[in-house]
């Protein structure tokens, strides 16, 4: 399996407050290169089945209302150890125990409103990328 790619999303409370642009600046900055992106809105249906492995979780429903809400920015990104790296740069689920200079410290206001996704595997990384990109759009890969 290839190392070399994430999958992430810039989520509705941070497009809704204008930080699309800082938010790619830090990703470049730390040396992601963007290989598919788009601005999008995710239907009830495949909210659901991207996060389909917290379904029995308490926060599930407000994850889902919260993940269709407004639109997002999904992308795929191309780096060395890329699900590694891009887990370092978002920081902890829990914006309070993000590290300073994080994605998620910036950015995030609270653990369900968290700003911004990374894929927690390759494995996840290329299925989630499949999940929101079709063959065309992944030219790049
Ligand atoms: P991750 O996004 O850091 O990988 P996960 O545990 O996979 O975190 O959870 C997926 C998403 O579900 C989180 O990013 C956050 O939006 C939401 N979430 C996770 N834990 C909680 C919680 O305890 N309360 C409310 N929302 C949560
Ligand atoms: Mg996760």
């Amino acid at each position: 399996m290839k190392n070399n790619i994430t999958f992430t999303m810039i989520k509705p409370d941070a497009v809704e407050k204008g930080y699309i642009g800082g938010i790619l600046n830090k990703i470049n900055e730390a040396g992601f290169k963007i290989i598919a992106m788009k601005l999008t809105k995710l239907t009830k249906d495949k909210a659901s089945e991207f996060y389909k492995i917290h379904e029995e979780k308490p926060f599930f429903n407000d994850l889902i209302e919260y993940m269709t809400s407004g639109p997002i920015v999904s992308a795929v990104l191309n780096k060395e150890n890329a699900v590694e790296n891009f887990r370092k740069l978002i920081g902890s689920t829990n914006p309070e125990e993000a590290e300073e200079g994080t994605i998620r410290k910036l950015y995030a206001e609270s653990i369900s409103a968290n700003a911004i996704h990374g894929s927690d595997s390759n494995e996840n990384a290329l299925i989630e990328s499949k999940f929101h990109f079709n063959e065309n759009e992944l030219f790049n890969y």
